[in-house]
């Protein structure tokens, strides 16, 4: 399948480059003002030009600190350890500021490129801007791929990904390939009008290897486009028989207007073998759309006998106007032959504003092994569930099919005074915080969906 071909070619060839590797931490300075001839890039006043020399003299647990301005360069990072690279300096790199970005934009390649293998390690980026860059293969913006046995981590923080392009992963595409455990955070950061053939914004591939443990929060995916294929912002896809069981985390999320031609406008998440761990909570998604499961399309089948499992949490979100050609145009969840279980817990969400059809869809192939199941309460839900082949839905006593009264629907998610959302979710369980940050509960209880009132 798309994605997994992906770079050992590309791998073998920059490992004769050198990289970063062991030593201790020290700070380097790059600015558009800089001189890289003779200099370690370790003076604040006498900082280097390029990324490239600043990686190039680095070693593990560095930092590398860019002034702003806009730099063309492509980076590409071998071996592992500890590097933070932190943007968007003034020219005495005392104070970052978001008016004055530092941009990475690589027409023709990715700017980021990190291929680990060892030592274990975090590459955290921050205040970066990475736009309008584009390779082939996979990652328009970075790309990382994991290989051995080791923690590997990508930390991102006040990151905007805007406007990049690659075959899958528009904007980032990591890869794991072995026992690697990867951990992924994303947080206070942008992806907008990403675009790929498969995966527009994130691409998380892992064959045979444990699924990265994700945690993004705090951020919005807004256009981003899978051209040819699934997952308009994000698609997890795990291949084999690894088992291993970590969570993917979207927390305080915005969707908006994100598509795909294939399934999963916002999301997509497939296991041909392998334990998807799903939970999406104090989220809103809207507008995004697709041929099958216009926000959510989950998908599980055999894959050489190994066991496919998908699980999602859904916990206080607002799905509110996706729309589908197909089934399901909030959440599609398509479970076919072999060892299956794909299951959604939807608790205290919102689904509103579709035009027609149902909002959630499940199929179940007819095959006895495969069990598709809904589980949901006090939820609001205006149109009906769509169940094929089997599946089943179960409901507890306090699922409302009623209009929500939002402020301004396929605009506005937040709840209106009269909107029968109000303290009419349950408090077990709920975030203590809204999708704004508004404490939650506030007046009686907790509200149904994204926004406390
Ligand atoms: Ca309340
Ligand atoms: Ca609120």
């Amino acid at each position: 399948m798309k994605g997994f071909h992906i770079s050992i070619v590309a791998f073998t060839i920059v490992l004769a480059t050198g990289g970063f590797v062991v030593a201790e931490g020290a700070t380097r300075f790059v600015s558009t003002a800089g001189d890289d001839a003779a200099n370690d890039c370790a003076a604040a006043a006498n900082p280097c030009l390029t990324l490239t020399q600043a990686v190039s003299v680095s070693v593990d647990s560095d930092s590398i600190k860019i002034a702003a301005g806009t730099y063309t360069e492509a980076i590409v990072l071998i071996g592992g350890g500890n590097l933070s690279i932190e943007g968007s300096y003034d020219e005495t790199f005392t104070t970052q500021s978001e008016d004055a970005p530092t941009v990475l934009q690589s027409k023709g390649t990715r700017p980021i490129t990190a291929l680990w293998h060892g030592p274990a390690g975090v590459l955290s980026i921050g205040h970066v801007t990475i736009k309008k860059s584009s390779t082939p293969g996979g990652g328009g913006g970075i790309l990382l791929e994991a290989s051995g046995s080791l923690a590997v981590g990508l930390a991102l923080d006040r990151v905007r990904v805007l406007g990049n392009k690659s075959d899958t992963g528009g904007a980032v595409q990591l890869v794991n390939v072995s026992e690697a455990t990867l951990d992924v955070s994303v947080k206070n950061s942008l992806f907008e009008r990403n675009r790929a053939l498969d995966c527009g914004g994130i691409a998380t591939f892992s064959r045979d290897a444990p699924v990265p443990h994700i945690v993004i929060s705090d951020t919005s995916f807004v256009k981003n486009k899978a051209t040819d294929g699934s997952g308009g912002a994000i698609c997890v896809r795990s291949q084999g028989s690894v088992t291993t069981d970590t969570d993917q985390i979207f927390e305080r999320v915005t969707f908006t207007s994100n598509s795909a031609s294939g399934e999963g406008g916002a999301v997509n998440a497939r296991a041909e073998g392998g334990h998807l761990n799903i939970d999406i909570v104090n989220s809103v998604l809207l507008k995004n759309k697709a041929f099958q499961g216009g926000a959510i399309a989950a998908t599980a089948f055999f894959d050489f006998s190994a066991e496919s499992v998908i699980r999602i949490d859904s916990l206080n979100n607002t799905f509110c106007s996706n729309k589908t050609r197909e089934d399901g145009n909030a959440v599609s969840l398509w479970g076919g032959q072999g060892v299956v279980e794909i299951t959604m817990n939807s608790t205290n969400d919102i689904f509103a504003g579709s035009k027609r059809g149902a909002d959630v869809a499940l199929n179940q192939n007819d095959s006895p092994a495969t069990h598709v199941t809904l589980a949901r309460d006090f939820s609001i839900v205006e149109n009906p569930v769509l169940l094929l082949g089997g599946a089943t839905v179960s409901d507890g006593g306090n699922v409302l099919s009623t209009d929500p009264l939002l402020v301004k629907v396929g605009k506005d998610v937040h709840l209106t005074n009269a909107s029968p959302a109000i303290d009419a979710g349950t408090c077990t369980g709920a975030p203590t915080v809204d999708f704004e940050g508004n404490p939650r509960p506030n007046g009686a209880g907790c509200d149904i969906g994204a926004d406390e009132h």
